[in-house]
C-alpha cells in the first residue's frame, strides 16, 4: 500500500469532492475544497515531473491551509465564509502590502481560485474538443484568458513551455481513468457546473469583501 499521493487519479474522485464543497446554504466547504486540489495534483503529477514547479507550488498552497484547518482556531476555517470572516475580524491578512501575514488564508485561496478558473475554462474545452483536438493548446488558452494576468513573465514562459509536454486528448483521457472517451466527456459534464459554482460563489464574496487583490 502506497501514499494517498501514488494512487491512481481518478476523475470520479475529484468530482466527488467538488460535489461535497457546497453546504446546504452555499458555503464553500474548506476541507472539500482542498482535497479537490490534493486529486488535481494527483492527476498532475501523474504526468510527469516537468509538471513539478507547478505541483509544488499547488501542493505548498494545500499545505497551508490544512495546517489552518488542523490548527488551534480550525473551526474557524471550516468554510471559505467562515474564513473570510475570521481572518478580517481579526486583522490576520495583509491587505495591500505583504507585511505579517504572508500566509494568510484567505490569500492563499486566493491564489488556488484564480487556478480554479483555468480549471473551469480548460476543462469546457477539453469536453467540447473533437478528437484531434490539440491538449497543449487548450490548456495555454484557457491559461491566457486567466491565470496568466497574474504571473510575472518567466513563469508565463516556463508555464507555456511545461503546456507543450502535455500528452495528446487520448492519453490524458486516459489517465483520467473514467473509461471510453464519451463517458469522459459526460463525467466533464457533470464536473464542470459544480467548479463553476464553486468558483462563482467564491468570487462573489471576494469581490464583496474587496479581496480580489490580495498581495
Ligand atoms: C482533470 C484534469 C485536470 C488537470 C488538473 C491539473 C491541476 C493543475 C493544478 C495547478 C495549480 C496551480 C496553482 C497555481 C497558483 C499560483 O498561481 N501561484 C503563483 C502565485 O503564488 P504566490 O504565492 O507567489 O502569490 C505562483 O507564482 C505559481 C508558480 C507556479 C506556476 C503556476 C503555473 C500555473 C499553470 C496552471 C496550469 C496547470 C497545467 C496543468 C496541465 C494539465
Amino acid at each position: 500500500a502506497g501514499t494517498e499521493e501514488d494512487q491512481k487519479f481518478c476523475l470520479q474522485e475529484v468530482l466527488d469532492t467538488f460535489k461535497l464543497c457546497l453546504s446546504e446554504n452555499k458555503e464553500v466547504y474548506l476541507e472539500h475544497y482542498v482535497a479537490g486540489w490534493r486529486g488535481l495534483v494527483k492527476f498532475l503529477n501523474s504526468l510527469g515531473s516537468v509538471f513539478g514547479f507547478i505541483s509544488k507550488d499547488a501542493v505548498n498552497k494545500i499545505h497551508i491551509l490544512v495546517t489552518l484547518l488542523n490548527g488551534e482556531n480550525g473551526s474557524q476555517y471550516a468554510t471559505v465564509q467562515s474564513m473570510v470572516k475570521y481572518e478580517l475580524e481579526n486583522d490576520l491578512v495583509d491587505l495591500t502590502k505583504r507585511g505579517s501575514h504572508p500566509e494568510s488564508g484567505c490569500r492563499t485561496l486566493l491564489r488556488l481560485h484564480r487556478a480554479l478558473r483555468w480549471l473551469e475554462l480548460f476543462l469546457e474545452r477539453l469536453r467540447t474538443s473533437s478528437e484531434d483536438g490539440k491538449t497543449s493548446v487548450m490548456c495555454s488558452e484557457a491559461y491566457n484568458e486567466s491565470l496568466s494576468q497574474f504571473h510575472p513573465w518567466v513563469v508565463r514562459k516556463a508555464a507555456g513551455m511545461a503546456f507543450c509536454m502535455l500528452p495528446g486528448r487520448p492519453a490524458f483521457f486516459e489517465v483520467m481513468n473514467v473509461g471510453p472517451t464519451e463517458q469522459v466527456v459526460a463525467k466533464l459534464g457533470e464536473a464542470l457546473p459544480l467548479i463553476s459554482e464553486v468558483y462563482q460563489i467564491t468570487e462573489e464574496l471576494y469581490t464583496q469583501q474587496n479581496l480580489m487583490n490580495l498581495p
